[in-house]
Protein backbone atom coordinates (compact mmCIF):
# COMPACT_ATOMS: atom_id res chain seq x y z
CA UNK A 1 0.00 0.00 0.00
CA UNK A 2 2.40 2.78 0.65
CA UNK A 3 4.64 1.66 -2.03
CA UNK A 4 2.02 1.88 -4.40
CA UNK A 5 1.40 5.34 -2.87
CA UNK A 6 4.75 6.01 -3.27
CA UNK A 7 4.79 5.15 -7.34
CA UNK A 8 1.62 7.20 -7.82
CA UNK A 9 3.02 10.55 -5.93
CA UNK A 10 6.51 9.84 -8.34
CA UNK A 11 4.25 9.49 -11.36
CA UNK A 12 1.93 12.84 -10.60
CA UNK A 13 5.52 14.85 -9.86
CA UNK A 14 7.01 13.69 -13.12
CA UNK A 15 4.15 14.41 -14.91
CA UNK A 16 3.67 17.56 -13.96
CA UNK A 17 7.13 18.77 -14.08
CA UNK A 18 7.79 21.90 -16.42
CA UNK A 19 11.03 21.20 -19.17
CA UNK A 20 13.87 22.12 -16.72
CA UNK A 21 15.45 24.45 -19.88
CA UNK A 22 15.38 28.43 -18.54
CA UNK A 23 12.74 30.14 -19.90
CA UNK A 24 15.41 32.92 -21.52
CA UNK A 25 13.62 36.63 -22.02
CA UNK A 26 13.77 37.20 -25.53
CA UNK A 27 16.53 39.58 -26.69
CA UNK A 28 15.04 43.05 -27.76
CA UNK A 29 15.12 43.02 -31.16
CA UNK A 30 15.46 46.58 -33.09
CA UNK A 31 12.69 47.88 -35.05
CA UNK A 32 11.88 50.66 -36.86
CA UNK A 33 8.22 52.04 -36.26
CA UNK A 34 8.32 55.59 -38.72
CA UNK A 35 10.25 57.80 -41.16
CA UNK A 36 9.80 61.77 -40.41
CA UNK A 37 9.21 63.41 -43.19
CA UNK A 38 7.22 60.68 -45.55
CA UNK A 39 9.13 62.55 -48.58
CA UNK A 40 12.30 64.53 -49.23
CA UNK A 41 13.84 66.30 -52.14
CA UNK A 42 16.72 65.47 -53.92
CA UNK A 43 18.86 67.47 -55.20
CA UNK A 44 20.02 68.35 -51.73
CA UNK A 45 21.32 67.71 -48.14
CA UNK A 46 18.59 67.09 -45.60
CA UNK A 47 18.10 65.16 -42.51
CA UNK A 48 14.89 63.32 -41.46
CA UNK A 49 14.53 61.40 -38.38
CA UNK A 50 13.77 57.26 -38.23
CA UNK A 51 11.66 56.42 -34.71
CA UNK A 52 11.92 53.30 -33.60
CA UNK A 53 12.11 50.59 -30.86
CA UNK A 54 15.59 49.56 -29.09
CA UNK A 55 17.31 50.91 -32.30
CA UNK A 56 21.05 51.23 -31.90
CA UNK A 57 22.55 51.89 -35.83
CA UNK A 58 25.57 51.07 -36.67
CA UNK A 59 25.08 53.11 -39.64
CA UNK A 60 22.86 53.68 -42.51
CA UNK A 61 23.30 52.03 -46.14
CA UNK A 62 20.67 52.38 -48.83
CA UNK A 63 20.31 49.97 -51.30
CA UNK A 64 20.71 52.64 -54.70
CA UNK A 65 24.53 53.55 -53.81
CA UNK A 66 23.65 56.56 -55.58
CA UNK A 67 22.17 58.00 -52.42
CA UNK A 68 24.30 58.67 -49.57
CA UNK A 69 23.57 58.80 -45.95
CA UNK A 70 24.74 58.99 -42.35
CA UNK A 71 23.71 58.97 -38.99
CA UNK A 72 24.22 62.05 -36.89
CA UNK A 73 22.79 61.68 -33.68
CA UNK A 74 20.60 58.65 -31.67
CA UNK A 75 18.49 59.87 -28.88
CA UNK A 76 16.52 57.36 -26.12
CA UNK A 77 13.21 58.51 -25.54
CA UNK A 78 11.25 57.48 -22.53
CA UNK A 79 7.78 57.23 -23.74
CA UNK A 80 5.22 57.84 -21.40
CA UNK A 81 1.82 57.70 -23.20
CA UNK A 82 0.38 55.04 -25.34
CA UNK A 83 0.64 57.21 -28.27
CA UNK A 84 4.66 58.07 -27.72
CA UNK A 85 5.37 54.10 -26.61
CA UNK A 86 3.91 53.35 -30.07
CA UNK A 87 6.47 55.55 -31.43
CA UNK A 88 8.97 53.72 -29.75
CA UNK A 89 12.18 54.05 -27.53
CA UNK A 90 14.72 55.76 -29.67
CA UNK A 91 15.24 58.70 -32.10
CA UNK A 92 17.66 58.45 -34.85
CA UNK A 93 18.85 61.24 -36.99
CA UNK A 94 20.00 61.04 -40.74
CA UNK A 95 21.19 63.50 -43.27
CA UNK A 96 20.70 62.44 -46.82
CA UNK A 97 22.30 63.64 -50.03
CA UNK A 98 20.89 62.62 -53.34
CA UNK A 99 21.37 64.07 -57.15
CA UNK A 100 19.12 66.13 -58.76
CA UNK A 101 18.85 63.84 -61.49
CA UNK A 102 18.10 61.05 -58.91
CA UNK A 103 14.42 59.15 -60.50
CA UNK A 104 11.57 60.26 -58.08
CA UNK A 105 11.05 56.73 -55.90
CA UNK A 106 10.50 55.40 -52.57
CA UNK A 107 14.33 54.42 -51.86
CA UNK A 108 15.24 51.25 -49.44
CA UNK A 109 17.56 51.32 -46.64
CA UNK A 110 19.04 48.95 -43.62
CA UNK A 111 20.17 49.52 -39.86
CA UNK A 112 22.57 47.58 -39.19
CA UNK A 113 22.70 46.31 -35.70
CA UNK A 114 25.09 43.98 -33.86
CA UNK A 115 22.75 40.59 -33.68
CA UNK A 116 20.23 39.06 -36.42
CA UNK A 117 17.79 41.60 -36.87
CA UNK A 118 18.79 44.45 -39.16
CA UNK A 119 15.75 46.53 -39.36
CA UNK A 120 15.14 48.07 -43.12
CA UNK A 121 12.30 50.54 -44.12
CA UNK A 122 12.40 53.19 -47.47
CA UNK A 123 11.89 56.84 -47.58
CA UNK A 124 10.29 58.58 -50.47
CA UNK A 125 12.62 60.69 -52.21
CA UNK A 126 10.79 63.73 -54.72
CA UNK A 127 12.09 65.94 -57.17
CA UNK A 128 12.53 69.34 -55.38
CA UNK A 129 10.08 71.85 -56.27
CA UNK A 130 8.48 75.10 -54.17
CA UNK A 131 5.82 73.40 -52.36
CA UNK A 132 2.36 75.21 -51.25
CA UNK A 133 0.32 74.24 -48.71
CA UNK A 134 -3.53 73.31 -49.37
CA UNK A 135 -6.13 75.74 -47.62
CA UNK A 136 -9.26 74.70 -46.42
CA UNK A 137 -12.23 75.06 -46.21
CA UNK A 138 -11.60 73.72 -50.36
CA UNK A 139 -14.72 71.11 -50.15
CA UNK A 140 -16.67 72.24 -52.66
CA UNK A 141 -16.89 72.69 -56.42
CA UNK A 142 -18.20 76.30 -56.13
CA UNK A 143 -15.60 77.27 -54.05
CA UNK A 144 -12.62 75.54 -54.94
CA UNK A 145 -8.78 76.69 -54.12
CA UNK A 146 -7.15 78.89 -56.06
CA UNK A 147 -3.55 77.87 -57.70
CA UNK A 148 -1.80 81.10 -58.88
CA UNK A 149 1.81 80.29 -59.08
CA UNK A 150 3.89 79.87 -61.37
CA UNK A 151 3.70 75.70 -62.11
CA UNK A 152 5.83 73.25 -61.66
CA UNK A 153 5.43 73.15 -57.71
CA UNK A 154 4.02 70.45 -55.03
CA UNK A 155 0.99 71.03 -53.45
CA UNK A 156 0.64 69.77 -50.19
CA UNK A 157 -2.49 68.40 -48.34
CA UNK A 158 -4.37 65.89 -46.06
CA UNK A 159 -7.60 64.38 -46.73
CA UNK A 160 -9.26 64.77 -43.30
CA UNK A 161 -12.73 65.35 -41.63
CA UNK A 162 -14.00 66.86 -44.92
CA UNK A 163 -13.43 64.43 -47.30
CA UNK A 164 -12.61 66.29 -50.61
CA UNK A 165 -10.00 68.58 -51.67
CA UNK A 166 -10.86 70.53 -54.85
CA UNK A 167 -8.67 72.90 -56.59
CA UNK A 168 -8.59 75.02 -59.48
CA UNK A 169 -6.25 76.09 -62.27
CA UNK A 170 -6.19 79.07 -65.43
CA UNK A 171 -5.59 76.85 -68.17
CA UNK A 172 -5.13 78.63 -71.81
CA UNK A 173 -5.79 76.62 -75.27
CA UNK A 174 -3.06 74.26 -75.98
CA UNK A 175 -1.14 73.72 -72.96
CA UNK A 176 -0.93 70.45 -71.58
CA UNK A 177 -1.11 70.44 -67.17
CA UNK A 178 0.10 67.30 -65.52
CA UNK A 179 -1.22 66.39 -62.26
CA UNK A 180 0.53 63.74 -59.98
CA UNK A 181 -0.09 62.43 -56.49
CA UNK A 182 1.60 61.05 -53.70
CA UNK A 183 0.42 59.00 -51.41
CA UNK A 184 0.32 55.45 -50.88
CA UNK A 185 3.84 55.31 -52.35
CA UNK A 186 4.88 56.99 -48.77
CA UNK A 187 3.00 55.56 -46.79
CA UNK A 188 -0.35 57.38 -46.57
CA UNK A 189 -3.32 55.47 -46.30
CA UNK A 190 -5.86 57.03 -48.87
CA UNK A 191 -6.27 55.37 -52.26
CA UNK A 192 -6.23 58.44 -54.60
CA UNK A 193 -8.48 59.92 -57.40
CA UNK A 194 -7.91 62.64 -59.36
CA UNK A 195 -11.09 64.04 -61.03
CA UNK A 196 -10.18 67.22 -63.79
CA UNK A 197 -13.42 69.51 -64.42
CA UNK A 198 -13.60 72.08 -67.52
CA UNK A 199 -15.47 75.27 -67.07
CA UNK A 200 -18.65 74.09 -67.22
CA UNK A 201 -18.00 71.85 -64.38
CA UNK A 202 -18.11 68.53 -66.74
CA UNK A 203 -15.82 65.50 -65.76
CA UNK A 204 -12.94 65.17 -68.28
CA UNK A 205 -10.44 62.59 -67.03
CA UNK A 206 -10.12 61.23 -64.22
CA UNK A 207 -6.80 58.77 -62.51
CA UNK A 208 -7.60 56.01 -60.20
CA UNK A 209 -4.95 54.47 -57.94
CA UNK A 210 -3.04 51.61 -59.59
CA UNK A 211 -1.84 48.58 -57.26
CA UNK A 212 -0.39 51.10 -54.64
CA UNK A 213 1.52 53.48 -57.01
CA UNK A 214 -1.05 56.13 -57.20
CA UNK A 215 -2.48 57.76 -60.15
CA UNK A 216 -1.11 60.45 -62.66
CA UNK A 217 -3.39 62.51 -65.12
CA UNK A 218 -2.40 64.80 -67.89
CA UNK A 219 -4.58 66.81 -69.77
CA UNK A 220 -4.17 69.06 -72.83
CA UNK A 221 -6.44 72.32 -72.26
CA UNK A 222 -8.93 72.72 -75.44
CA UNK A 223 -10.14 76.17 -74.44
CA UNK A 224 -8.93 78.48 -71.81
CA UNK A 225 -11.05 79.13 -68.83
CA UNK A 226 -10.95 77.57 -65.20
CA UNK A 227 -10.80 74.29 -64.58
CA UNK A 228 -11.21 72.00 -61.33
CA UNK A 229 -9.01 69.40 -59.81
CA UNK A 230 -10.85 67.24 -57.70
CA UNK A 231 -8.65 64.92 -54.93
CA UNK A 232 -10.36 62.32 -53.24
CA UNK A 233 -9.93 58.91 -51.66
CA UNK A 234 -11.69 55.49 -53.49
CA UNK A 235 -13.98 55.01 -51.09
CA UNK A 236 -14.73 58.12 -49.50
CA UNK A 237 -12.80 57.88 -46.67
CA UNK A 238 -11.06 60.61 -44.58
CA UNK A 239 -8.31 60.76 -42.15
CA UNK A 240 -6.24 62.39 -40.42
CA UNK A 241 -3.04 60.81 -41.73
CA UNK A 242 -4.39 60.73 -45.55
CA UNK A 243 -1.77 62.84 -46.50
CA UNK A 244 -0.84 63.73 -50.09
CA UNK A 245 1.84 65.68 -52.24
CA UNK A 246 0.10 66.57 -55.33
CA UNK A 247 3.27 67.59 -58.25
CA UNK A 248 1.23 70.58 -60.88
CA UNK A 249 3.47 70.57 -63.72
CA UNK A 250 2.55 72.59 -67.12
CA UNK A 251 3.81 70.55 -69.71
CA UNK A 252 5.26 71.56 -73.53
CA UNK A 253 2.16 70.58 -76.07
CA UNK A 254 3.00 67.40 -77.22
CA UNK A 255 2.87 68.11 -81.06
CA UNK A 256 4.42 71.42 -81.94
CA UNK A 257 2.54 73.69 -84.78
CA UNK A 258 3.96 72.93 -88.37
CA UNK A 259 3.33 76.95 -89.33
CA UNK A 260 5.93 77.13 -86.56
CA UNK A 261 8.42 74.85 -88.16
CA UNK A 262 11.49 76.65 -90.04
CA1 LIG B 1 -7.83 68.85 -47.13
CA1 LIG C 1 -11.07 69.92 -48.20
Amino acid sequence: MKHTGSVIIGIALFGSGLPLQAQEMPKPKPEIKSVQPYWIPNGKTVTFKIMGQDLAPKGIEFTDKKVTAKVLKVEKLEPKTDEEKAKGNTAVEIELSAPDDLKPDSYAFKLPHDGETQPENKIYIDEATPEIKEKEPNDTLRKPQPLAAAAPFALTGKLDNEGVDVYQIQGKAGEVWRFEILAKRAGSGMDPILRLRDPRLVSVKVAVDNQDRDCALEYKIPADGPYLLEVFDADNRTNKDYFYRLMVKRVAPAVASPASSP
